[in-house]
Order: structure tokens, then sequence, then C-alpha cells
């Protein structure tokens, strides 16, 4: 049943309805893409597959441009999202490590590209390298413009330039109403037709009920740019909930960085 989704979703195409311009799914989007749109019992299975353990996570370094940062020789994934969102709860999570994100939390370094190295090993053992990386907070209504255009540029650069950047994960507030600045930072994604998945977090502090109403809703209000909705995932660092999905579309990215020609 699996094989026959997987082979359907395969040959779908999405297109993200920006400026009149289509966005063809490349490899990496067309199976975020597919797993955005597998029914719930195909993503269980395709999550209880995905079987990752870290064996080894640490803070590398804090880059203040994309020139600056080490070399892409390792499939990359970046965490982004508003200041408070619960990026470096998700990162700590993740990696089984408490103080991990906290480390490269000093001021100064919130602004900058934080590079962590993560070695990870499959359900047969083979390992596996790869970088996570924090990126500052967007929103932040305190921060002077000039500061401002700064992040956005730098930000740019790094999205746009990281040719190992295989996948973004934009983490979303679970309790709020549908914000502005995360739909307009989503599509923005969509313009750059970059590869990503949606994280709602926090999904402990609500009902379950209110969490799908929340996660419904900011679906609902991105549906005006996309024709199908990008592939997303619910958390919660204190549960623990939704690292196998965020595992599973890790691991499955990284298959495709060993395959690329
Ligand atoms: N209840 C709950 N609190 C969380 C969760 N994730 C983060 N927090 C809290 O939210 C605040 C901001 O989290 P942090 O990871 O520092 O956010 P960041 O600014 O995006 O890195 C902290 O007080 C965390 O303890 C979560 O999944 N559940
Ligand atoms: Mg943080």
């Amino acid at each position: 049943m699996l094989g026959a989704c997987v082979g359907y979703y395969m040959v779908v195409r999405i297109f993200f309805r920006h400026g009149g311009k289509g966005r063809k799914a490349g490899p990496v989007s067309s199976f975020l893409w597919k797993q955005g749109r597998l029914s719930k019992q195909a993503k269980s299975f395709l999550y209880y597959l995905a079987r990752v353990n870290i064996k080894s996570a640490a803070y590398i370094i804090s880059s203040p441009s994309v020139d600056q940062c080490p070399l892409a020789d390792k499939p990359e994934y970046a965490f982004i999202g508003r200041s408070n969102v619960g990026k470096s709860s998700l990162i700590n999570m993740i990696c089984n490590h408490q103080k991990l994100a906290k480390t490269s939390a000093s001021p100064g370094k919130t602004q900058m590209i934080n590079h962590f190295s993560v070695v990870s090993a499959d359900e047969k053992g083979k390992e596996q390298g790869w970088y996570l990386v924090d990126l500052p907070g967007y929103g932040y209504a305190k921060v002077a413009q000039g500061k401002r255009k700064q992040w956005t540029k730098m930000i740019e650069e790094y999205l746009r330039k990281r040719e190992n950047l295989i996948n973004i994960f934009v983490l979303i507030d679970s309790r709020h109403k549908p914000q502005q600045i995360d739909l307009q930072f989503i599509n923005q994604l969509g313009a750059w037709q970059l590869p990503f998945t949606i994280v709602f977090t926090k999904a402990d502090k609500s009902t379950q009920r209110e969490v799908a109403a929340a996660v419904n809703a900011f679906l609902e209000a991105l549906g005006a740019h996309w024709e199908a909705m990008p592939p997303h995932i619910v958390s919660s660092a204190v549960k623990h909930l939704g690292k196998k999905q965020i595992f599973a579309t890790i691991e499955q990215c990284n298959r495709l960085w060993n395959k690329r020609p």
C-alpha cells in the first residue's frame, strides 16, 4: 500500500502560486511534498522505518555570513522561526542534549549562523554525518531597522547560497493564530524554490483539538498561495513529540544526499 502511495506521489508535481510562476518540485522537495500528502497510516509506517540514533552532536562555530560557514561537505538542516518559538529546545530534543543549543546562545552569537556537527546511525548501524544549523529568530519587535536589514541579508544569502542546505525546518508556535510574518517567510521560501518542512512547536501547551485547529488555520492561511499543503510536523520538546517525523525527514534527505550524482 505504501509503495503504491509513494509511486503515486512520485509523479505528483507541485506548483507554488506566486507571482504567476510555477514551482516544480526537485528531488528533495518532492520527497518532502510527498510526505506532506501521505495518509496518516502511510506516514506512521514511514516514521517507523526511520530509526535514527544520535551518536554525537557538538557545537562547531558561529558565522556572520555564508562565506564563513564550514566546508559544505555534509547535508545540512537549518532551523528557523520567530524568537522564543522553541528552536533551541527542539534542537536539544533532536540531539538528546539538554544544553547543546543553549551553549551557542550567548549574546552576539544569537545573531549568527550557528553550526552543530551531528553523527547519527541508521537502523543498520551505518553512520552519517550532517550539520544542524540554528539561525537567529525573526520578528523581534525591539530590533532596530538597520539590524533587521542586516539579518534579512544574512539569512537570504545563507538560504539561497548554501549548496549543502538540503532542508529548512520552519518553526511555528502552535498556540497562535496565523501570523503574517510566518506566512510571508514561508511564501518567500516558495518563491526561492527552497525545500522546507513546517514544525508546529509547543503542542503540549494546548489540547490536541486546539493544536489541530491551529495547524488547520495556518495551512488554510497559506492555502491562498499553495496548490498543495507543505509537509508539516507537530512537535513538543517537553513531551518529545515529533522527533520521529523530524528524523524520518532527515534520514530520507541524507539518503538523497548520498545518491546525488
Ligand atoms: N511547554 C513547552 N515549552 C517549550 C517548548 N519548547 C520551548 N519551550 C519554552 O519556550 C521558551 C523559548 O524556547 P527556546 O527553545 O529558547 O526558543 P528559541 O528562542 O526559538 O530558541 C523557553 O522557555 C522554553 O522552555 C515545548 O515544546 N513545550
Ligand atoms: Mg534559541
